[in-house]
């Protein structure tokens, strides 16, 4: 058994719920469209199966798909006989196919910088970093689910939107969901509210899923149902993850966010995101710079392939929305919850070691 396969072995004895790992020579990833009625487990063989995979929502969320962009890489160098020129195939292919998310394009670049200058990938390099990547994920939720349990109260009600959660990072809680688990295993008695999350339901299927498994109190709402649930005192923090942040602290994330955060200005309620620091983009002063994802219009007009709409009427589908971040009271990161002023104290963070 090679380190990598002894790795994934051990990943799987922990109490985590992993969206796609290596298993005899091939991927496997949980099928997130069939969830929660289905736990189905797909065999991907080949770098453009996966690449589809990422695109129609098989495998979705920031965390997740940046880990599937490595182990696309990986698989590419496996069964392309890693020419200099394949991997570079590949890497494009993998970016293509969701622009907002940070962490599927860094992860890709991690990769490619260490097979550089060779005309032939070492596997064995590729093998070790996907393996930094996985551990490095991973302590990172641990980190950043502790420091934003630090800012859940008991008896929070808190409430989420779409699914940040550990089938879209690497397996314990993912980011937003990470920090309502550590404070739920610090003996917090919190509630969620969990936002249904159009026209995807991340949030009525996944978060809703993840969290009965481990067993915390979970309300569903649909989107709109937020202010009310606000302007009636059931919401004590907002808490959700990121798909990119600026250098200023404006963040993407999934369409809805932006509407939730108006809400809780309003009504005075700490709203957070919990992020790591590799979802911070350096390069991008503010979030009007960010690419925001916009999917078929079909994806609103119907639901489960049943139309909704009459035939011929238009609709659009921006798949994420900007959060400025003066509506933020922090970003949760794995080296400590950054707060205002945000671009300078992301540039201090930046420079900081992970303790
Ligand atoms: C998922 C989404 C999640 C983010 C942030 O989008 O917007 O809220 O991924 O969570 P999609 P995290 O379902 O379109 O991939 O920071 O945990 O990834």
């Amino acid at each position: 058994m090679s380190k990598l396969e002894q790795f994934v072995r051990n990943l799987k004895d922990q109490q985590l719920l992993l969206p796609i790992w290596f298993e005899n020579g091939a991927l496997k990833l949980i099928n997130q469209l069939k969830l929660p009625h289905k736990e189905e487990i797909l065999t991907i063989q080949k770098v453009e199966d996966l690449a589809e995979a990422i695109r129609n929502m098989t495998i979705r969320g920031s965390g997740a798909i940046g880990i599937a962009g490595a182990w696309g890489m990986y698989l590419a160098a496996l069964h392309s006989g890693g020419t200099r020129e394949e991997m570079i195939r590949a890497a494009r292919l993998l970016k293509s196919t969701r622009p907002t998310a940070v962490n599927l394009m860094k992860t890709i670049d991690e990769i490619m910088d260490c097979v550089n200058g060779f005309e032939m990938t070492p596997i064995d390099r590729i093998e070790a970093k996907v393996i930094e990547i996985l551990e490095r994920q991973l302590q990172f939720e641990h980190l950043l689910g502790s420091h934003g349990a630090n800012l859940i109260n008991d008896g929070d009600t808190v409430l989420t939107h779409c699914h940040s959660g550990a089938l879209a990072g690497s397996g314990y809680g993912g980011r937003a969901l990470s920090v309502i688990r550590k404070a739920y295993e610090q003996g917090k008695n919190i509630q969620v509210i969990a936002c249904e999350t159009r026209p995807y339901l991340q949030g009525a299927r996944i978060t809703a899923y993840e969290l009965q498994k481990f067993g915390i109190p979970v309300t569903l709402i649909t989107d709109n149902m937020s202010g009310y649930c606000m302007s009636v005192g059931r919401v004590q923090k907002v808490v959700v993850g990121s798909d990119r942040v600026a250098a200023n602290g404006d963040l993407a994330n999934k369409i809805g966010t932006y509407m939730h955060a108006l809400a809780a200005k309003e009504h005075d309620i700490p709203f957070y995101t919990a992020t790591s620091s590799h979802t911070i983009d350096f390069s991008i002063q503010s979030g009007a710079d960010i690419e925001v994802e916009f999917r078929g219009a079909e994806e609103v007009t119907s639901l489960n392939g049943q139309r909704l709409s009459p035939k011929g009427v238009e609709a659009i589908y921006p798949s994420f929305d900007i959060t400025p971040n003066s509506y933020l009271s922090g970003i949760i990161t794995e080296k400590g919850v950054i707060t205002h002023p945000f671009s300078q104290n992301l540039q201090q963070l930046n420079s900081k070691v992970v303790q």
